[in-house]
């Protein structure tokens, strides 16, 4: 069965780890009929999370795709993983949706991940809804979590369904806008719905007037109507939730417990009548000039697609995610070409997914989200067009986070080196925040990722599905070196006489410091021909030669200028080769005047931590020569900014983990060069020459 644009919804779960987002998920497809039983995560069976090191971990690592029915609506959610390590995945899941619902626990309200990705959404403008979940748990708290979320965020928080009792006290939830309680039971027995209680109606009359009250910030004439009226009729409450959501003005909060299957009725109800549809709805292209723009999502015109996620199934092979943004795409029919590798393709097949289940489908309309397989144009972040001739535009990549943990790797020999580096990229090209190479100035092969976890899970199942022992170490940190004062002019001249030709040649020049992250520059400043212009280029290769080689520690030298002021030849032993080492020694000599320093990088730091631990987050950043830049709190979090030594940061991924119980957690990117000195630059420069072994 296919489906028409206007009655789809796109929906990611997204929240901090074990919040209960793929609970949901299943809960979902329970109640509408798509499985026959909710499984739950300790039996391992869930819809969504099933991969094998998902199901040995108990935890989300992939974003999965499954889709349902209600209401007539065509319901698709990306069920994304919570941990800050997998946050790729989640990015990914909340790109290709129209909205969000954030999953938060009722114990614990904003954690650190919840906070990270609320700062993600409104970056990107991302309406979104609050399921407070796990209300049946010791310690949950409606009114203390629907203060702690208004603590932490700048957002009209609408409390839409209230909880009936909490804790082992938990009956079931009111629907405020459709003024009924549903009541939950023992087993797999569905909620069921009902008058609302005597006893809660006090409650609900207060949490009634809010919520008529906040829905008309949802949209201006429903505010002025109320400001009018002093009220708002149920339609237009709706309304105003409808409209306050799509244009991210309101945030309805939900709330229930996945565990025991409550609250699930009325939030697919309010998915399927109050979430926005795709259609209107806003993508961002790159147009012809390369400059980015909206564009609306509409079902009319050529079809157009973007890949936003790729998996590597061992059964089914290459599966490419796409989220249709105009247009149809019809299987058997449409041919898409990929403007990046100048490639096109026909469908064959389309598909939908439940988790790992594939179902085929006849075509995808715009706004619709479903999976291309074993598709040779795709890769993920690759625009799809049907009519490449008029559609001059590619959809706008991904923006993922820089990787924040990087470790060197080795193999025992030759052949497993070969079987790691073939899976590595199989999975750097599934994971975005997963990069893998060979560092050439460090000589090491080197994987960086979103922390030690997901690196961790990733060299372990290498080691298990390959038979391979992979060894591990921190990479050392790629220093550079550069110069601190101008050389004033040197002279070296490169003679040899051996029996025929001999070989000469013979420069002066003169360097100085150049702008940080400049590099190289180069000024011929010969007069008068003393050497013939054919031999510069040679000249210019001894100088990048002697770059390369570095000079105090074998690191490469940068942001040098180079003027070449004078030099002499000799009309049989002059050479090309003459004047490359000629170039070489003067640089060589001049670098010696100039005062060669070395450079380190250094990161820009993003540390988000409870308040309890901020003195020591701060201590601790100060011992690692860092500097403080700013400081943020977010009701009991606390954002703190800094710059620091990448060499210093190697291993913060498990410091911090370490400082604060596991419940901190950071951004890592780089941000410039600074001078290295004193004992800390004599040991880069011991360690260079023990290696070299002076
Ligand atoms: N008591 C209680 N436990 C719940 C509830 N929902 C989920 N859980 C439990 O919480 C744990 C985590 O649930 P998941 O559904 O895996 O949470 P998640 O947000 O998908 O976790 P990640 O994807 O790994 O971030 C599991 O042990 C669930 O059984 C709930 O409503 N009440
Ligand atoms: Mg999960």
């Amino acid at each position: 069965m296919s489906v028409t644009s206007t009655d789809l919804r796109n929906v990611a779960i997204v929240g901090h780890n074990g919040t209960g987002k793929t609970s949901l998920m299943e809960q979902m497809l329970y109640y509408s009929g798509v499985i026959n039983k909710p499984e739950t995560i300790e039996s391992g069976k869930t819809t969504s999370d099933f991969t094998e090191e998902e199901i040995k971990r108990k935890i989300s690592v992939h974003t999965s795709l499954a889709h349902l029915k209600w209401d007539e609506k065509h319901l698709n959610f990306l069920d994304t993983p919570g941990y800050a390590g997998f946050i790729g995945e989640a990015i990914c899941g909340f790109r290709a949706t129209e909205a969000s619902i954030m999953m938060v626990d009722a114990k614990d309200g904003a954690q650190i991940e919840t906070i990270k990705l609320w700062r993600r959404l409104d970056n990107r403008n991302k309406p979104r809804a609050v399921f407070i979940n796990k209300m049946d748990e010791d310690r949950a708290d409606y009114t203390k979590i629907i203060d702690d979320l208004r603590q932490h965020f700048d957002a009209t928080f609408v409390p839409t369904f209230i909880p009936m009792g909490q804790e082992k006290d938990f009956k079931g939830i009111i629907n405020l806008i459709e003024n009924k309680a549903y009541f939950h039971h023992d087993g797999d027995e569905k909620e069921t719905i009902g008058e609302i209680p005597e006893e809660y109606k006090e409650e609900e009359e207060k949490y009634r007037e809010q919520l008529i009250e906040y829905a008309a910030e949802g949209d201006d004439e429903l505010l002025e109507k109320f400001f009018n009226d002093g009220t708002l009729n149920p339609h237009d409450i709706r309304q105003g939730l409808k409209l306050g959501l799509a244009a991210n003005r309101v945030v309805p909060v939900f709330c229930g417990s996945t565990l025991k299957g409550s609250g699930i009725i009325p939030i697919l109800n309010f998915i399927a009548h109050n979430f926005p549809k795709p259609l209107g709805q806003v993508e961002w292209i790159n147009n012809e000039a390369g400059e980015h723009e909206d564009m609306i999502i509409s079902d009319e015109g050529d079809a157009s697609a973007y890949v936003f996620k790729t998996t590597i199934d061992q059964y089914s092979g290459k599966l490419s995610y796409i989220k249709v943004g105009s247009g149809c795409i019809t299987a058997g029919e449409t041919e898409l070409f990929n403007p990046e590798i100048n490639k096109k393709d026909r469908v064959t097949k389309l598909y939908r997914t439940i988790g790992k289940k594939l179902i085929e489908t006849p075509f995808l309309s715009a706004g619709d989200i479903g999976v291309l397989a074993k598709s040779s144009i795709c890769e993920t972040n690759c625009t799809l067009l049907s009519n490449p001739a008029t559609q001059k535009f590619s959809y706008k990549h991904l923006e993922l986070p820089e990787p924040i943990y990087a470790l060197a790797i080795s193999t025992e020999d030759k052949k497993s080196e070969d079987k790691l580096n073939d899976y590595l990229h199989k999975i750097a090209e599934e994971d975005l925040t997963f990069k893998t190479g060979f560092d050439k100035e460090t000589k090491e092969s080197i994987v960086r990722g979103m922390g030690d976890v997901h690196l961790l899970l990733i060299l372990d199942s290498v080691c298990d599905k390959q038979k391979i022992t992979i060894h591990t170490k921190l990479p050392k940190v790629a220093f550079r070196e550069t110069i601190s004062r101008k050389s004033g002019i040197v002279e070296y001249a490169h003679k040899k006489q051996s029996g025929g030709h001999g070989q000469y040649g013979k420069v002066l020049i003169e360097i100085e410091p150049i702008k940080r992250g400049e590099h190289y520059q180069f000024t011929n400043a010969i007069k008068g021909g003393s050497v013939s212009k054919g031999y510069v280029p040679g000249i210019e290769k001894g100088f990048h030669e002697k770059m390369e080689e570095g000079f105090l520690a074998g690191y490469p030298l940068v942001d040098i200028g180079i003027k070449l002021v004078d030099g002499k030849e000799h009309p049989v032993d002059s050479s090309e080769m003459a004047f490359k080492l000629a170039a070489k020694g003067a640089l060589e000599l001049a670098i010696e005047k100039a005062h060669a320093t070395l450079l380190e990088p250094i990161m820009e730091v993003h540390v988000f931590v409870n308040n309890q631990y901020l003195g020591d987050i701060l201590s601790d950043l100060s011992s690692k020569r860092g500097r403080v830049s700013g400081q943020k709190k977010f009701g009991q979090l606390q954002e703190v900014v800094a710059t620091v030594p990448q060499s210093e940061m190697l291993n913060y991924a498990i410091d911090l983990k370490s400082m604060t119980s596991g419940t901190g957690s950071f951004e890592l990117e780089f941000s410039h060069y600074d001078p290295l000195s004193g004992r800390a630059a004599d040991l880069v420069i011991a360690e260079a020459k023990k290696a070299r072994g002076e």
